[in-house]
């Protein structure tokens, strides 16, 4: 990577670059939203479209000199069209949150319903927390997964419904291991006369890829991050059909941001083109095989998974039974330690603060992208185990962090 330009101007900042390029080299990135981009994706990113102001969509801006500009989005919606089949996509969210917010600024008016999956459950905080403009500005309730299987209970979650008659119901989460049946919940919603978001934004890749079933078609509203298992440029995206379209459009331009980020949408389109080469498919499968490995691998450790298992991108490890001493900070800092970078994550039915939970949330795109198979996701397991088994063991540590250093050297990233 050539930050020569940088050196220059900002060594400081060309400092700190070049060391995040040794860290994600160094480093096994398992944090289950995090990818590594490719160089094209990047090179997008850091382009000269981040200069311009393109307030509009394309063909109806606010400014002129958008030509190019246009061509980025158009090439950006047509591949977003081309790989999750929606009527309608609007690629200019800047992130994840913001594309739910499109979603209910268009729909929801102050104090509407909001039914969705609790945060320590595996929601997100745009999907109804009180500490986030949702939970401030709706009447939310909140379900929760099956405390004996940590499965979603689809019947409870429509009797919820049916009592509680929200305007939207809230699918597709953040830490919640298995695949969703979007259907039912479309049944809850249908059942409640309620809208139904589907916020796929972990598996947006999962599901272009056809490895998960898609939400589009049968939910109201598809809403997305494009930069985790889709690997693109970083920002959010909203699909739905076209009958929302102008509403959507407006709740996200002017409604909700300004000028769009073009660089990032450069990074969108580019990333998407990437995805809809064949080999994207057996990048999504490896990236769910990596997953199953790696719980098995902890499982043969001791360790406890919430819902037993998983059919996605990531486990969520709940240390409570295997570990009663250990919470899920303590395992992040030692982890981070050897160089096995993930995060603390709370369970259902969490006893701990969520600044230290009792559970590890360990994702495998980012080592997917990197190369890693089976077999490695096997080392890696058994060297998370060995971590969490020794916490405080300096010699422990110093062997597996020579291990990982191994699985690094092995794998190079942005050479
Ligand atoms: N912060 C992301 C995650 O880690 O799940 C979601 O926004």
């Amino acid at each position: 990577m050539n930050d020569d330009h940088v050196s220059e101007v900002d060594p400081a900042v060309a400092d700190a670059l070049a060391d995040e390029v040794e860290r994600q080299q160094d480093t096994l990135a398992m944090i289950a939203s995090e990818n590594h981009a490719s160089e094209a994706v990047l090179e997008a990113q850091g382009s000269t479209l981040t200069n311009k102001y393109a307030e509009g969509y394309p063909g109806s801006r606010y400014y002129g000199g958008c030509e190019n500009a246009d061509v980025v989005e158009e090439l950006a919606r047509e591949r977003a069209t081309e790989l999750w089949g929606a009527e309608h996509v609007n690629v200019q969210p800047h992130s994840g949150t913001q594309a739910n917010m499109g979603v209910y600024l268009a729909m929801l008016d102050p104090g509407d319903k909001i039914l969705s999956l609790d945060l320590t459950h595996g929601g997100h905080l745009s999907h109804g927390h009180q500490a986030n403009f949702t939970g401030q500005l709706y009447e939310v309730e909140q379900y929760e997964v099956d405390a004996e299987t940590g499965y979603i209970d689809y019947d409870d979650l429509r009797q919820q419904a049916e009592e509680f008659e929200p305007d939207i119901i809230v699918s597709g989460y953040s830490a919640y291991p298995r695949e969703v049946e979007w259907d039912r919940i479309q049944a809850a919603a249908d059942a409640a006369d309620a809208l139904h978001l589907a916020d796929i934004a972990h598996i947006t890749g999962l599901v272009a890829a056809g490895v998960h079933d898609s939400p589009v078609g049968v939910a109201d509203f598809v809403t997305g991050s494009t930069h985790k298992t889709i690997r693109s440029g970083r920002g959010g995206i909203i699909m739905c059909d076209e009958e929302y379209a102008d509403a959507v459009d407006s709740a996200v331009f002017p409604g909700s941001q300004g000028g769009p980020l073009m660089h990032n949408i450069a990074g969108k389109a580019v990333g998407f083109k990437e995805a809809l080469e064949p080999e994207f498919e057996a990048y999504a499968e490896q990236v769910v095989e990596n997953a199953k490995v790696l719980g098995e691998t902890l499982q043969d450790r001791g360790f406890s998974l919430v819902s037993g298992g998983t059919d996605t991108h990531l486990v969520l490890a709940d240390l409570r039974d295997s570990h009663p001493d250990v919470t899920g900070s303590d395992a992040e800092e030692a982890l981070e330690s050897v160089g096995i970078v993930l995060n603390a994550n709370t369970v259902p039915g969490e006893t701990r603060s969520p600044f230290v939970a009792s559970g590890i949330r360990a994702g495998t795109p980012a080592l997917t992208t990197r190369g890693f198979g089976v077999e490695e996701m096997e080392q890696v397991g058994s060297c998370i185990a060995d971590v969490i088994d020794n916490i405080g063991d300096e010699d422990v540590m110093a062997e597996v962090s020579e291990r990982v250093q191994d699985l690094c050297d092995e794998h190079p990233l942005y050479e």
